[in-house]
């Protein structure tokens, strides 16, 4: 497996006439997965809105005047009553989202370590983004039985001062790698559509290519533009970038699991497809990502249905190292 890309040989790929681009991602998707297979993960908001920093997509930034009520952190027992339901819909990963800056050691935490305990009781896989942490809190945080930890480096290096300035993209960095000395796996990708050049889409790939192991979970999501947001007007991102940018990824970063994250409400099923067929094998379902509306449940299950597709079991890649 070639792991050693330079950004000439990911603009190449990008560049690529598309039909040709995705046929090539496709042989690597066959090669290195079960193309039939999508990983289902839900997500939870389990504290909403009033973060102190200010990165221009987010309309959980205490700082813009967005529609999005902040919200405490849950109690453990609400959070267990969605996952069981987010069970039953077929998802096999929960992703608890918060709307921090970083972790501190306090009761919020110690309660959110107590829903990782409670959700990994029911067989399911449990991530977190919960902002930056350090080695000590991704080690609490493996303890309580977390599969993975989200940090998504969203942009280019060169443009991350654009987006956000609250934070650096070294402290992007240092946070995943704490997630990995902590030995949990890591799932970070990014944004497209909020401006950046093609040159700093290739700039992100080439940075997660270069993590040593490459990320698990590489989520790209288009942009959800929310009034309020300094980002507010972005013009949409054309499906064909999206397709471009998932097949790019999935021939740089053939094993891990590329997720076709934000933005589906806009993408049309045939868009959603080209996407799997360009190597998407991952997906958020339920009608809400954070804050923002999703697909409807039962919609997916008809998609999956038309392309043939299934849900992928809960911990199977583990089952298989340990086998
Ligand atoms: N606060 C934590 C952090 O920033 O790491 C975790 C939650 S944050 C909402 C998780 C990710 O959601 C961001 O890194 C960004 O990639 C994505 N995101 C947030 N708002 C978005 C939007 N409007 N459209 C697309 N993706 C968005
Ligand atoms: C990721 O890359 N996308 C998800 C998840 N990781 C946490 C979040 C998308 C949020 C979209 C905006 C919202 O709903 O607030
Ligand atoms: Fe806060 Fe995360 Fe939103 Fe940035 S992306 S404003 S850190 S919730």
């Amino acid at each position: 497996m070639k792991d050693n890309w330079t950004r000439e040989d990911i603009q190449d790929l990008y560049n690529t006439p598309l039909l040709e681009l995705i046929q090539k991602a496709s042989d690597v998707h066959k090669r290195y997965h079960k193309t039939g297979e999508v990983q289902v993960s839900s997500l939870i908001s389990i504290k909403t809105g009033g973060c102190p920093e200010d990165c221009a997509y987010c309309p959980q930034a205490a700082r813009y005047n967005t529609e999005v009520k902040v919200h405490k952190l849950m109690g453990v027992e609400e959070v267990m009553q969605l996952a069981e339901n987010a069970k039953a819909g077929g998802a096999s990963r929960v992703c608890l989202g918060a709307a921090w800056r970083e972790v501190r050691d306090n009761r919020d935490f110690d309660r959110v370590l107590d829903m990782v305990k409670g959700i990994n009781q029911k067989e399911m896989e449990v991530c977190c983004t919960l902002g930056m942490v350090t080695e000590e809190q991704a080690r609490k945080l493996a303890d309580a039985g977390l599969y993975a930890y989200n940090h998504n480096l969203d942009t280019s290096e060169e443009n991350y001062e654009n987006i956000i300035s609250t934070r650096t993209y070294e402290d992007r960095l240092k946070t995943i790698n704490n997630v990995r000395k902590a030995g949990l796996t890591v799932c970070s990708g990014g944004i497209i559509g909020l401006g950046e050049s093609i040159a700093d889409r290739i700039g992100m790939l080439y940075t997660l290519s270069l993590l040593r192991p490459q990320p698990e979970s590489v989520p790209i999501n288009a942009l959800v533009p929310v009034e309020g947001t300094p980002l507010e007007n972005q013009t949409p991102v054309p499906i064909w970038e999206m397709v471009r940018m998932i097949a790019t990824t999935r021939i740089v970063m053939p094993n891990t699991a590329v997720r076709l994250s934000a933005g589906r409400l806009s993408m049309s099923m045939e868009g959603q497809a080209l996407c799997f067929l360009a190597g998407a094998n991952s997906i958020f379902a339920g009608d809400k990502l954070l804050t923002t509306p999703n697909p409807e449940f039962n919609q997916d299950m008809e998609m999956f249905k038309i392309l043939g597709l299934s849900p992928k079991p809960a911990f199977a890649d583990k089952k298989a190292v340990e086998v």
